[in-house]
């Protein structure tokens, strides 16, 4: 076992992290299998959060060890620019197959912060090769998150995650969110109510005029900011009125992407096709990062028109199509597809509801929300003190073996898509006794 006692935890400046409070009683994980982790002391945690929403096909997979293992052994790294290596190739024909036709053109990146801003270039960069230039605007959602480069906090709509840092991208514009539980709560899967949020759309149309809007980036359902699933009719209508100004729609599936929702993706199980879509996590099950942004031939072949020796797209990662990430994304993929889990994860999804909806009554839970093998556990906060419920929840959970996500005052559970019915039970056991002990 890693001794962790002995470490100096100084150093190391920790993302989203209290790092006084955590240095002061550090949670430290040190292996992981299937679906679970071990923590420094031993004990065996069962992951409710597949890490970071990422771990879709469980940990340590033999499969994608391997071909990690066997890739950085025979080419640890290519360069990708005017030079190419097969398993970027052959990665993005594996995605290809599980892509619409029409969207079979896929740029990597190495996050989804990198994915998000890659997209909303190549939609600027769009435009002006169509001979629009004047489409500059970007428009976000309020409760987004797209990750934390600069783009992507201009077209979020986290307001901690924006408040300190300046001005941002210029010309950005927000729909509101969808978030309503005086007409919603309670919900299991998609809200009746809120398919005229919609037409926010139409009104920044009416403020700026369409010939200024790029695109509108929205996450189909919100993960980060508390698993808001989309209204009933409300990604279609926001496709039509796309449609009907030439905006491009892009769908950030970092999330919702490879099996979460009980589909491959969220545009096939809400049956809304995106211009372009953006992935991460668990393209490559989380071991190796990786990203990409999808695009459909409508933009892809705009692009492909000027001399045959001109770069197309000046834009581009060091690590873009890495080796070793290409080879886990390709382990990673194969393993979705000989275990069924996006069908598994639909299969399960009914048991899952259920025994999600059971914490209904539980103290302080004011709504449960759920899709595929997602929910979202809403509680009320403690007044002047958000998050802090949430939080001591959130460590209850863990002291007792059960890794949850909180994001203010919701709980956020995104299990491994090879879950089984048995550890559905012991995370609504084990959640709801911390629950009922925090209140
Ligand atoms: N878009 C979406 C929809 C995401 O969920 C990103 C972009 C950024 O990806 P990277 O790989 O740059 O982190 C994400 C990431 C949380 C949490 O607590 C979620 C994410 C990241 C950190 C925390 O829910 N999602
Ligand atoms: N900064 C410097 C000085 C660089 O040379 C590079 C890449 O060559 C970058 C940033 C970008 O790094 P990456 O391609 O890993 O995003």
């Amino acid at each position: 076992m890693t001794t962790t006692t002995a470490l100096d935890l100084d150093a190391f400046w920790m993302p989203f992290t209290a790092n006084r409070q955590f240095k002061q009683a550090p949670r430290m994980l040190v292996k992981a299998e299937g679906m679970h982790y071990i923590s420094d002391d031993g004990r065996k945690v069962l992951d409710g959060t597949a890490g970071l929403w990422c771990v879709n096909a469980g940990h340590c997979r033999p499969t994608i060890v391997e071909a990690v293992r066997r890739q950085v052994g025979e080419l640890d790294y290519a360069p990708p620019f005017q030079m190419g290596h097969p398993k970027a190739f052959e990665l993005a024909n594996q995605v290809a197959r599980i892509l619409p036709a029409s969207h079979k053109h896929v740029f990597f990146v190495n996050s989804g912060s990198e994915g998000v801003d890659t997209a909303l270039k190549i939609a600027l960069a769009y435009h002006r090769v169509k001979g629009e230039g004047a489409r500059q605007r970007l428009i976000g959602r309020e409760r987004g998150y797209h990750g934390v480069g600069f783009g992507g906090i201009s077209v979020g709509g986290m307001v901690n995650n924006r408040k300190t840092f300046g001005s941002m991208l210029v010309g950005v514009d927000h729909l509101r969110h969808t978030h309503d539980l005086t007409r919603n709560a309670f919900t299991k899967g998609q809200p009746e109510h809120g398919v005229e949020l919609a037409e926010d759309l139409e009104r920044l149309v009416a403020l700026h005029d369409a010939s200024t809007i790029a695109a509108v980036i929205v996450e189909p359902m919100a993960g980060s900011t508390g698993v808001l699933l989309p209204p009933k009719g409300y990604l279609q209508r926001l496709r039509e009125i796309c449609d009907k100004h030439g905006i491009l729609l892009i769908f950030d599936e970092v999330i919702s992407g490879f099996g979460r929702l009980g589909a491959p993706f969220a545009f096939d199980k809400f049956g809304v096709t995106p211009d372009m879509v953006v992935v991460a996590k668990g393209l490559t099950n989380g071991t190796v990062p990786m990203g990409a942004v999808f695009a459909s031939d409508k933009v892809h072949d705009a692009f492909m028109t000027g001399p045959e020796g001109a770069i197309e797209l000046f834009h581009g990662y060091t690590y873009s199509g890495h080796p070793v990430a290409a080879a886990a994304g390709i382990a990673t993929l194969d393993l979705y597809r000989t275990e069924r889990l996006f069908e598994r994860a639909n299969e399960l999804a009914p048991y899952w509801e259920e025994t999600m909806h059971s914490l209904r009554g539980a103290a302080n839970v004011i709504d449960i929300r759920n899709m595929g093998l997602v929910a979202g556990v809403e509680l009320s906060s403690i007044p002047g003190k958000v998050g802090a419920r949430a939080y001591d929840v959130f460590v209850r959970a863990f002291k007792k073996g059960l890794l949850i996500r909180t994001t203010g005052d919701i709980i956020a559970l995104s299990p491994p898509l090879i879950i089984e019915k048995a550890h559905i039970d012991e995370i609504a056991n084990k959640l709801s006794e911390a629950i009922k002990e925090a209140a």
